[in-house]
């Protein structure tokens, strides 16, 4: 059987890099997979969050989950903490992944940078927590954007070390799956920046929750240069905007780059925002109102997490039985 699991930090807004570069694509996924979309709040808390932002968020990004169009029947949709399985695992994970293995990670240092010895010590760790989330439940699948990757090697390595170290073939081999366009939405201030939830700019990200207005005007005011539009995307070095920009209108009409810029190419940046902002606002729309009659029901919301986590806990219990006979665990 092939099973996915996935999961989005309620670290702040959902933002369209989110919906692009995995939420859509989940979508596609649930009727061919056996599906686990998590809220991870456990990794959120390795960066500050103020408590009543974090549950307001872990109801917003399952409010976007759910009107992005996944089914909180035939998949299982929770947070993370809820199942405490998560945090058991990991901390099994923390005794098999070496510490050389996690020096090498790219994002900590990205987001740790010059205060290294002021991170917490959850951010260090957060690749075996996430081993731990894909492996609780013997996921065969994980979807991820190509800045997870190297996350995704880490969980191979710890799967190895574990069947090695214990001499069993227990874990699985997790493969990737990577998707097209959209895979990689950047910042509309800076086009070699991914669009992030923590950028403290907001005009650098399209948030889900944006009206019509704040969408037109984001993408107006987004940075270009002062060169007419690239006639293929041969011509997008050193032109990481309008190669983003680009990238969006393709992501966002399904189309390939290469039309895009048949289509666009030699004209103005001027004309092409004006459409780029139309086609945003026509596909976020139906999901922007789904999420804000969300927002009115936070009891169903939570109804829809609760019952998740309850059937992600009936899953997980065997498995983490099984690692706790492994390990040498006595249990009752
Ligand atoms: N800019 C992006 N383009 C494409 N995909 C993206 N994702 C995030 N940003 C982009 C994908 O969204 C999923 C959930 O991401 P996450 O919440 O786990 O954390 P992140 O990747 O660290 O996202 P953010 O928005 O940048 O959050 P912060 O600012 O808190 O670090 C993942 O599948 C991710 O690839």
């Amino acid at each position: 059987m092939k099973r996915i699991f996935s999961g989005v930090q309620p670290t702040g807004n959902l933002h369209l890099g989110n919906y692009l570069g995995a939420l859509r694509n989940w979508v596609r996924l649930q009727d061919d997979y056996d599906c686990l979309f998590c809220v991870v709040d456990l990794h959120a808390i390795t960066t500050w969050q103020e408590p009543g932002e974090l549950a307001t968020n872990t109801r917003e990004v399952t409010a976007g989950m759910l009107a992005a169009g996944l089914d909180p029947k035939s998949n299982i949709i929770f947070n993370q903490s809820q199942v405490s399985g998560h945090a058991e695992l990991a901390w099994i994970f923390n005794c098999v992944a070496r510490l050389g293995w996690l020096n090498r990670m790219t994002q900590f240092k990205e987001k740790a940078g010059k205060s290294r010895e002021n991170a917490s010590v959850g951010l260090f760790v957060y690749p075996d927590l996430m081993a731990a989330d894909i492996l609780l439940y013997k996921a065969t699948h994980v979807p991820v954007g190509d800045d997870q990757k190297q996350h995704l090697e880490l969980t191979r390595d710890i799967a190895n070390k574990f069947n090695n170290d214990f001499k069993v073939d227990f874990f699985p081999t997790v493969e990737p799956l990577i998707f097209g366009a959209g895979t990689r939405i950047m910042s509309l201030r800076d086009g070699t920046k991914k669009m992030s939830k923590s950028d403290p700019s907001d005009n650098s990200r399209i948030n889900m929750t944006d009206g019509t207005d704040a969408i037109a005007r984001k993408i107006r005011r987004a940075k270009t240069d002062p060169h007419p539009l690239p006639a293929s995307p041969a011509e997008f070095d050193d032109r990481p905007e309008a190669a983003n920009l680009m990238g969006l209108f393709a992501a966002l009409s399904e189309t390939s780059i290469e039309e895009v810029c048949g289509r666009y190419g030699g004209g103005l940046f001027s004309t092409f925002k004006g459409d780029l902002a139309d086609l945003a606002v026509a596909r976020l729309g139906p999901i922007q109102d789904e999420m804000r009659r969300l927002k009115e029901a936070p009891d169903y919301v939570d109804q829809v997490l609760g019952d998740g986590a309850r059937r992600a806990r009936e899953l997980a219990q065997p498995t983490l039985d099984e690692i706790q006979d492994i390990v040498g665990f006595l249990r009752p």
